[in-house]
């Protein structure tokens, strides 16, 4: 076969060939079969030898035209294809935009801060103010100044975190109630929200919780104003049906002191479980400011006169969820935590 019909065939093989081009790696093999170093169109040119001088030229022309065009055909190929690629990708990430759009989930509060905030605007709806300080508290704030003596068990290191010989964390948040009366004269309506100490865990203490106090000292405050007070605080936290009752107490820093029990919000005061049978819960603690606290703070107790409260924010969280369990504030379950909606 002279070379005239050898191209001829390679041509009529080629563009056979190239229709069946259809994807890069059949494109890639068939440059090095036709075009590579060893390629069939590339090897024609080894034929010229044979040939005679007459004939070299033109057939040297053909082999060119033939490279010239199966170069083009390969390009318009590749270009096909990537076009072809190029809109399979297009129509493959289409974006349906009928499609719901995906929620981005919603954080929640955590019980201990949605009811200290409830705790909250019940008081500053009844005038009282936020007032904050620190939780690494000096002995006399903590102690000394609420008239709680030296050698008082509350200070028992059983009971407190002491961080040196005067320095402790706060055990209640009243230190900063004294601050506030040490800053400022009467009339005083404060309240203070925080994190506090003990040095006990069980399976009813945490060593960290939290507490809201409140303070009011004024001209002729008494015991009347204090059960006012702390009877519309319940009624607007539990409901307005909810009973309760003021019982002797003693706290080192009121005289007279008194617990605050509540009817049992579980059992409606017939007596369960969580009220121990006795259809009542203990809520709050409070009493008129002794004279004693006075004189640290140089108020004159023969002029002014004040009653203050305390109350443990998850004990009011687990009696208005029925939370049972205390160590559920402080696991951080969000299957837990994720069940109180809201503000
Ligand atoms: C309570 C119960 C009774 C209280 C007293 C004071 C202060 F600073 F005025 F003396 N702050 N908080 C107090 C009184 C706290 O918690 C159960």
């Amino acid at each position: 076969m002279d070379l005239k019909d050898h191209i001829l065939a390679l041509e009529k093989e080629i563009r056979e060939l190239l229709e069946t081009l259809d994807s890069q790696e059949k494109l890639e093999k068939f440059r090095i079969d036709f075009l590579g170093r060893k390629g069939k169109v590339t090897q024609l040119s080894k034929g010229l030898g044979a040939l005679s001088r007459e004939e070299r030229p033109e057939a040297g022309k053909a082999i060119n035209r033939m490279k010239g065009w199966v170069e083009e055909a390969l390009k318009n190929r590749q270009q096909t294809i990537k076009a072809r690629l190029q809109k399979e990708k297009v129509t493959g990430e289409r974006i349906d935009i009928t499609l719901p759009g995906r929620r981005t989930p919603l954080g929640r509060h955590h019980p201990v801060t949605r009811v200290s905030r409830q705790i909250r605007e019940i008081f500053e709806g009844m005038g009282f103010e936020v007032a904050h300080g620190p939780e690494v508290e000096l002995d006399y704030y903590n102690f000394e100044a609420l008239n709680i003596p030296k050698h008082h068990p509350a200070r028992d290191m059983q009971d407190t975190f002491y961080i040196s010989e005067n320095v402790v964390l706060r055990t209640h948040t009243s230190p900063v109630q004294v601050r506030t009366m040490e800053k400022q004269q009467p009339p005083i309506r404060v309240i203070t929200l925080g994190a506090v100490y003990r040095c006990d865990s069980d399976v009813t203490h945490t060593p960290m919780f939290h507490q809201v106090e409140g303070l009011l000292v004024d001209k002729n405050v008494s015991m009347g104003d204090l059960k006012g007070i702390l009877t519309r605080f319940v009624h607007l936290m539990f409901g307005e049906s909810i009973s309760l009752r003021f019982r002797p107490s003693f706290f080192p820093f009121t005289e007279p002191s008194a617990e605050v029990d509540i009817q049992c919000v579980i059992c409606g005061g017939k007596g369960c479980r969580v009220c121990s049978h006795t259809g009542w819960l203990e809520i709050l603690g409070c009493g008129m400011v002794d004279p004693a606290v006075f004189g640290f703070v140089d108020y004159d107790p023969e002029v002014y006169s004040g009653f203050a409260w305390g109350l443990g924010i998850e004990r009011v969280a687990m009696l208005k969820y029925g939370i049972n369990d205390l160590r559920a504030f402080f696991e951080n379950d969000l299957r837990f935590l994720s069940q109180f909606q809201g503000r």
